[in-house]
């Protein structure tokens, strides 16, 4: 793995073979997770709750993009980085998918993955994150996936940067992993938030997904009708990303691609789960777009994934049978 020593601790737990034909995905999660979602009727504030159930998956949204798209029939890699006993048993669950997988994993005194919880109260369909923030990743751990993916990456794959980061020494991560991406020309999905998405416009990504909190953060306004919208995108045409793709929820996306503006309404369901749904949304537009969809059959794509991962108890997957099928009410208009 490259030329560099790297960081003592470290472990590649790998399964399965990256697969060379044509360009690869490769998905990385800083800050993976276990979830634990715990399932109610209504949560009462300052009572005892009794659970119903509960369900134990793998956490953190590049973790999601990768099993969303091994569930779409896209490869993907997985990357990324796992800490102690945690970290493995995220492994352990990314490695049961067969699919490949090249986790950095590090074992030492006091840093474990983190688990992150969600309540979703099945009387009305509430879904509250709860989510750690995880051990601090000092700048030698991400240094060595920086190295791990200058090693990897060929011209034309893509790069998936997705979730939070807010536990990372290095605060410029995202936008040192979109350059040295783009200098091996490859293709960079950034999906963040907060000063990690600010600071990445000016890496050049291929696609950012922010939802209208985080396109309002960068605009440094609230956007509150359409025309505020369409302007704030506009007016991130000064770090020519090609794709902006701002999630709304059950309010629907508005896309910018290029030049063009599309609106995807919300398919109704009935919602069990809405965790998810947003990491649902970008694995289609990946998957999209490395079929070389048009973009009305990319975005009908995304909404339709995006609407059946509601359906699912769980905060990752989807029945693909069902996205077939609620593809077909998929509305997507050219606007603007
Ligand atoms: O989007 C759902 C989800 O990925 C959950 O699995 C949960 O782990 C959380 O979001 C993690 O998001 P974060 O932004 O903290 O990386």
């Amino acid at each position: 793995m490259g030329g560099r020593l790297y960081s003592p601790h470290l472990q590649l737990s790998s399964f399965g073979k990256i697969e060379r034909n044509g360009l690869v995905i490769f998905t990385v999660t800083l800050n993976p997770a276990v979830d634990k979602i715990l399932f109610l009727g209504q949560f009462q504030k300052s009572r005892t709750n009794r659970l119903t159930r509960t369900l134990e998956t793998i956490g953190g949204k590049g973790t999601h993009v990768f099993l969303n798209l091994k569930i779409m029939g896209v490869k993907s890699t997985a990357l990324g980085i796992a800490l102690g006993e945690n970290g493995k048993k995220i492994v352990s669950m990314l490695g049961d998918c067969g699919e490949a997988v090249q986790i950095l994993h590090y074992d030492l005194p006091g840093m474990e993955s983190r688990t992150n919880y969600e309540i979703v109260e099945d009387s009305n369909h509430n879904c509250s994150m709860l989510t750690e923030r995880g051990p601090i990743l000092p700048r030698h751990i991400t240094d060595d996936l920086l190295d791990q993916i200058r090693g990897l990456i060929k011209p034309g794959d893509m790069l998936v940067l997705t979730g939070d980061a807010s536990n990372v020494e290095d605060t410029c991560i995202y936008s040192r992993l979109t350059a040295a991406a783009n200098a091996l020309g490859a293709r960079v999905f950034l999906d963040a938030s907060g000063h990690y998405l600010k600071e990445g416009l000016d890496s050049r990504p291929f696609l950012i997904k922010p939802n209208i909190e985080e396109l309002s953060f960068i605009a440094g306004r609230d956007l509150t009708t359409e025309a505020d919208i369409l302007a704030a995108m506009q007016a991130l045409d000064e770090f020519n990303i090609p794709m902006i793709a701002m999630t709304r929820g059950w309010i629907g996306s508005i896309i910018k691609n290029g030049r063009d503006f599309f609106k995807v309404n919300p398919i109704k369901v009935r919602a069990v789960n809405e965790a998810g749904c947003g990491d649902a949304f970008l694995s289609a537009m990946i998957a999209g777009t490395e079929k070389n969809m048009s973009i009305l059959e990319t975005l009908k794509l995304a909404a339709a994934v995006a609407a059946a991962a509601a359906e699912c108890e769980s905060t990752v997957g989807f029945d693909p049978a069902r996205a077939e099928e609620l593809k077909k009410q998929a509305e997507v208009v050219k606007i603007g």
